[in-house]
Order: structure tokens, then sequence, then C-alpha cells
């Protein structure tokens, strides 16, 4: 067995998700050095066209989204990775102050040092801290118009009301003048919502399977990963793409601490990513206190681009 790289905090949580008869392992968990790249890879394919056509939304009404939000802001970029998204913005939202927020930090730093360079006149904090569960920002953070951008529809990894919590926990941190722009996928023909989180190539099904390796990793656990199955659907009653690893045939893992039998056909549900209307979404952004301002759509009404007032 491998030797455990996982704080004990870590593998407890995790192997509390592992030994409930409906076993489920957090989503976040999917983003390991592999887990990222093959989510970038995701991003490229035909199947997923959240990020394109968000894209497109931002090209087709950048002019029109700097206009609402006014320049001068503290943009603040929920999850910003390489900062590509917000950068693309830039010359059209002219903010005083960008604020990439992302987990890993290291990234995050590489990252701003090349942006600084091409944005001289813009003022750039990065931060690494993980924000999923609420945060407070630092002084360093200007208090004047803060906007928080929270693009890529990540706000559906959470379910409605942990994302009523996140969204409140935004207004916390954001002055009486501040503002959201969030991008939202939305319902769809189920056939081409379960071909972007079942594609042809099989890369959404390596990224989900991965998660087992970074489990070995971190829990010291032996899953097989040939011994499992990608599965991914949209649930209509609970609006939502379900991801699980499904038991090839009956098997028993082990790791540091805990070992569980896995009948054949058994899950483990590794993410949902929910699906909203226009209408449903802005309820949400109501229950947290938001008021939307402008929603911005592709023609076929995949995703949304939305504005809100703190
Ligand atoms: C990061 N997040 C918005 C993606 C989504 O669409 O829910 C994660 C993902 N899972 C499978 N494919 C992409």
């Amino acid at each position: 067995m491998q030797m455990s790289h996982g704080s004990a905090a870590v593998i407890a949580e995790i192997s509390a998700g592992l030994l409930v008869p409906a076993a489920h392992i957090s989503p976040k968990f999917l983003y390991d050095g592999l887990g990222s790249k093959l989510f970038e890879a995701i991003c490229e394919l035909p199947e997923y066209y959240p990020t394109r056509t968000e894209a497109a939304i931002f090209a087709a009404h950048g002019a029109d989204m700097a206009r609402a939000l006014g320049d001068g802001t503290t943009l603040i970029d929920l999850g910003a990775g390489n900062c590509a998204k917000a950068a693309s913005l830039f010359p059209l939202l002219q903010p005083a102050q960008y604020v990439p927020v992302d987990i890993s930090r290291d990234f995050l730093l590489g990252a701003v040092a090349q942006l600084q360079q091409r944005f001289p006149h813009i003022e750039m904090t990065a931060l690494g801290l993980d924000f999923s569960h609420g945060f407070q920002l630092p002084d360093s953070v200007r208090a004047g118009r803060r906007v928080f951008f929270y693009p890529g529809s990540s706000i559906g990894n959470f379910s409605p009301e942990q994302a009523v919590e996140f969204l409140r926990s935004l207004r916390a941190n954001g002055g009486a003048d501040g503002g959201l722009l969030i991008g939202v996928d939305l319902i769809k023909d189920q056939a081409l919502l379960d071909a972007a989180y079942d594609d042809a190539l099989g890369v959404t099904g390596a990224f989900n399977l991965n998660i087992l390796r970074h489990l070995n990793h971190l829990i010291g656990s032996d899953f097989d990963v040939g011994q499992w199955k990608h599965i991914a659907y949209f649930d209509f009653e609970h609006s939502r793409i379900e991801m699980h690893v499904e038991a090839r045939t009956a098997l028993t893992v082990h790791w540091h601490g805990g070992e569980r039998r896995f009948e054949r056909g058994e899950r483990i549900h590794t993410e949902d990513s929910y699906k909203y209307t226009r209408q449903s979404f802005v309820n949400l952004l109501e229950r947290a206190g938001f008021a939307t301002s402008r929603v911005w759509t592709d023609e076929d009404n995949w995703f949304a681009v939305i504005h809100a007032r703190m």
C-alpha cells in the first residue's frame, strides 16, 4: 500500500464519505495536477459547450458589461486559475485593482507576474485561499467598488442551498455599491447535457476516474481504476448532472484505517453540476440579497452571464 499524503482531517473526511451506504467523495478531490490538466482538456472538447459559449457571450457583450459595472472597480476573480478570462476583459473593464483568488497560490503568482507586465497600470493582489466555505478579504483589497467575477458556471458545483450561503458571503465582503458578474449554465436538451459530461473521447471519464488515483495518494487506498467506470447523466428531479464512479465487479477497497466492500454496480457519487433557468437563478440571487441588473445569453439560451448588484 502507498504512503498516505493527506492530512488527518483529509483522511477522516474521505473515509467518512466512503463508509456511508451511499458513498460519496467531494468534487474538490477531482483537481490534483493531472485532474486540473484533464479539466483544461474538457474545456476544449466539442461536447463541452459551457466554456466556448460563455467566451462568445463575453466577446459579444463585453462593452455592455463594462458599462454596467463601471470602470475603476476592484475586480475579485474567484477561482482565477491562469487569469485568462478576466484578462480578456481588462481592456474593456479597466479595473483599478485586480484580485485573483485561487486555492493554488504558486500557479496564481506565476500567472499574475506575466499579466502585470501586460497591464502595468492595474494594481494586482493575488490571494491563495480556499473560498468555498466563505472567506474574509484582507485589508490589501481596496474597499472601493468591489466586483466579484465568478465565471464558468462553477456556482453549479454547489447545491442551491450552499450557493445561497456562498453568495451571501460575497455580499458580506462587498460594499454597498459593489456587484457580481457570474456565469451560469442553463437547462437544455438532455442529450446535449449528457454528452457534455460523457464525451466520445472519454476525457470526462478519465477526469472522473482520476479521483480514485488521487485518493490512493491521499489516503493510501488501493483503488484499481480499471475496476471502475464513469457514469454521468442529467437528473431532472434535481436539475443537475450527477457524476459517479461505478464498480465493474464486486471488490474490496482498503485504506489506512478502513476498508469497504462494493458490490458490482455500486457507485461512489463524485460531483453534481446544477443547471438553472434564468428565472430560477435570479430567484437564487434574490434569496442571497442581490438585485439582478442585466442578463446576457447566447442565441440558443444555453448559458447566461448575469450582473447583480449588492
Ligand atoms: C468546474 N465545473 C464548472 C465543471 C462543471 O461543468 O460542472 C466541472 C466538470 N465536471 C465534469 N466536466 C466538467
